[in-house]
């Protein structure tokens, strides 16, 4: 089943008698190519440290010392079948599945045509779409829970019958140091992983140091495999990962595992570090001459030829014509990239968004043309059945958070009514398109985000719900460094059109930590759109929107404006689309213009009503809907005819969304104005519970009716 599959083998039990398969030897031929693949990675790191000093790079860090178990990985892993989480060190993984050195050559030198991030990214932040390698980046963890993502998407898939591109026994590799294993995000992963079985292999490339911290302050007790062994269904192995047979083997019965469909495994391999941590630091500071000597009699590019000589599988005259053609291989390879151009600079805004699907377009533009039915409905119930008509459209879209399911135990359905969300905006959801599509998550809000992230990289479009946004940060290095910075960093390569459904804001009595807004935080991200409804007809036209464009969107959800009576309509129909950057004037003025959004338009609306009975200013009302992207023209158009301009959010005044909005009209209005362009926002604190403290943070009727007056009077 699809939300949650039952351990089969408890802890300590004896695991069933299984065939003792063993790996496939390696022939000759494969040890020889393995000795290439090796030396072929560490020459380029030597390469790189050349070209570093020289100034014709700019970022070096190398994998020296890691090549043997990640060239064992390359017998065990399809490339372009399977998938790869990977970090900076698997340079000989990325060669062995068929990354070249130029490829390589040409990220080092920040050459446009890099096929990992084309100059955006530092090297060894590997990325090929041929390959299935999804861009990397340079946080330590976020690929864990992307990794499982990934891999969920190969379970979700075989329940759900889909077949264009997934293959039965598929499995996914995530690679980590041991010091990242330190990260919350590797404990959620694990979690998951275990307890959906998911089919992904960990290989930690335990060096023993993060940097110049050792292995036994990251890890209580020192080994990373002996603290996870009591996850269920989780098959560890240890290896010696300058070893590459020993590898090899450790490999092949973890990767087994896992296309069996038995649950996940993590490969602990102990490898060295001899070219310190990178290029801009120095170990001997830290480590001692006789544990680096130690360390460096264990180097797998002396161990591994020397034994392959000794064993009889090749010549001193095989690894010198190998060495040979390495050098050849790497010269040619660097001769190339050197000549290579960097991008130009006209390109630095391409692909932060989507180039080709555009949702401020004209295709997302129905507004005029809705159909209604029923009768009027609140922005929840317009919400939820956005879901529903779109889940139905389109077979991809997967729904999970927390309590988003109606009821996880699904011997239960049927017999509850079942929950639906906090706010029941996914009610009847699961019931209507099963647990494969709608369930739960854990209680973790990174896990939310990484897995939708890595289901987005197989195909899926999740819609998924941080239930609060004032725990949505947990998730927020997921957001801000992943999700909005897939297409970019990956010259677009990579996305991960994500629709992040959220609850916030104030006005219920819901005190510091259900009432936070902060949407500037976001719209300060790059690469996500934001968008804010005031209405519950706007809620659905732009969930539409957001589901079906092609960029992540944050899609915020006033909870006081869920099920407000003044902001209620028929629903729109199935087609009903609203464009992004396209505000609504919700009541015409000449004298001020009020720019807002959120549970703020209704107050500003209410005190120009207010206004204009008692003989005062005529006020212009303006919903942005969208915070990002703004509708320039609709606020300029505005500002240049009332020449008075007033920006209204409900975030603290200070560094809130408005800052952005009136240094803008400054900018660019300043000749039209008659007055400095003024705010109205909540005081510089968090919200109180008292009523009496509440209502005196956040923006009321009142505040709005003072600054029209004020606006005037200037
Ligand atoms: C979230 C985060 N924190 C800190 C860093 C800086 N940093 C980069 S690599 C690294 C150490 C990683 O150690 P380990 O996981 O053992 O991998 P190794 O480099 O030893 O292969 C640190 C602290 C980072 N990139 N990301
Ligand atoms: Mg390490």
């Amino acid at each position: 089943m699809a939300t949650q599959t039952r351990p089969t083998r408890k802890r300590g039990s004896t695991p069933p008698a299984a065939a003792p398969e063993a790996a496939p030897p390696l022939s000759r031929e494969q040890l020889l190519a393995a000795y290439r693949t090796m030396l072929l990675s560490r020459r380029l790191d030597d390469k790189e440290v050349q070209l570093k000093r020289q100034n014709k790079i700019f970022f070096q860090i190398s994998g020296a010392g890691h090549e043997a178990v990640l060239t064992a990985a390359g017998f065990v892993f399809k490339p372009g079948y399977d998938w790869f989480y990977t970090y900076y060190r698997d340079r000989a993984l990325c060669l062995a599945l068929g990354v070249t050195a130029a490829d390589m050559l040409y990220e080092a030198v920040g050459a446009a045509i890099g096929p990992a991030s084309g100059g955006r990214q530092m090297p060894s932040h590997w990325g090929s779409k041929a390959l299935n390698i999804p861009s990397s980046s340079s946080p330590t963890g976020t690929q864990f829970l992307q990794g499982i993502g990934a891999a969920e998407g190969s379970l979700r898939a075989k329940l759900l019958g889909l077949t264009d591109g997934f293959h039965d026994d598929e499995v996914v590799f995530v690679s980590t140091g041991d010091g990242t294993t330190s990260q919350g995000e590797f404990w959620e992963s694990m979690n998951t992983a275990s307890n959906l079985k998911l089919p992904v292999v960990y290989v930690v490339e335990d060096n023993g140091y993060a940097i110049s911290v050792p292995v036994e302050v990251n890890t209580a007790g020192g080994s990373i495999s002996d603290l996870v062994a009591s996850f269920p269904d989780l098959h560890v192995e240890r290896v010696d990962g300058c070893d590459l047979v020993a590898s090899y083997e450790a490999l092949w019965r973890a990767v087994r595992h896992a296309r069996e469909r038995k649950g996940p495994a993590l490969v602990h391999a102990k490898v060295i570090r001899p070219y310190s941590h990178s290029l801009s630091d120095d170990e001997t500071l830290y480590r001692p001459a006789e544990e680096r000597d130690a360390e460096a009699a264990r180097d797998p590019l002396v161990t591994f030829p020397a034994w392959l000589v000794a064993e009889g599988h090749a010549t001193e005259q095989q690894i010198a014509d190998t060495a040979e053609s390495v050098d050849a291989e790497v010269l040619a390879a660097t001769d190339d990239a050197l000549e290579q151009p960097q991008p130009d600079a006209s390109t630095v805004g391409w692909a932060v968004y989507s180039p080709d699907v555009d949702p401020t377009g004209e295709q997302f533009d129905t507004e005029d043309d809705p159909q209604f039915s029923g009768g009027d409905a609140t922005m929840i119930d317009q919400i939820n059945a956005v879901l529903k008509d779109e889940m139905r459209r389109n077979d991809r879209i997967v729904v999970f958070g927390e309590d988003v399911a109606d009821v996880s135990r699904e011997e239960y359905l049927g017999k509850v009514k079942g929950k639906g969300g906090v706010f029941k905006a996914t009610h009847g959801l699961q019931t209507e398109f099963g647990s494969a599509r709608v369930y739960n998550s854990p209680l973790a809000e990174a896990n939310i985000i990484g897995r939708a992230i890595g289901l987005a990289q197989r195909g899926f479009k999740p819609v998924v719900e941080i239930q609060f946004f004032d725990y949505i940060w947990t998730a927020f290095m997921q957001l801000r460094d992943e999700l909005a910075t897939m297409r970019w960093r990956s010259n677009n390569t990579f996305a991960a059109p994500v629709v992040v459904r959220t609850t916030y804001g104030g006005y219920i009595r819901g005190a510091i930590y259900h009432s936070q807004t902060g949407a500037s935080l976001f719209t300060h991200t790059p690469g996500l759109r934001v968008v804010c409804p005031s209405s519950a007809i706007d809620a659905a036209g732009l969930l539409r929107t957001a589901i079906r464009c092609d960029d992540p969107v944050l899609f915020l959800e006033h909870k006081h404006l869920y099920r407000q009576t003044y902001n209620k309509g028929r629903y729109p129909g199935a087609n009903f689309m609203i464009p992004f950057g396209k505000a609504r004037v919700v009541r015409e003025g000449t004298d001020v213009t009020v720019v807002t959004y959120g549970a703020t338009v209704q107050r500003a609306l209410a005190a120009a009503n207010q206004a204009a009975e008692a003989g005062g200013p005529d006020v212009e009302v303006i919903d942005l809907r969208t915070l990002n992207p703004w509708d320039q023209d609709a606020v300029y158009a505005s500002v240049k005819k009332t020449s008075r301009v007033i920006v209204a959010y409900e975030d603290s005044i200070s560094w809130g969304y408005g800052a952005e909005i009136a240094a803008r009209i400054a900018d660019d209005c300043f000749a039209w104005l008659d007055a400095p362009v003024k705010r109205v926002a909540s005081t510089d604190t968090f919200v109180g519970y008292a009523p009496s403290l509440e209502d005196a943070i956040l923006p009321q009727q009142e505040t709005f009716r003072r600054a029209y007056e004020e606006i005037v009077q200037f």
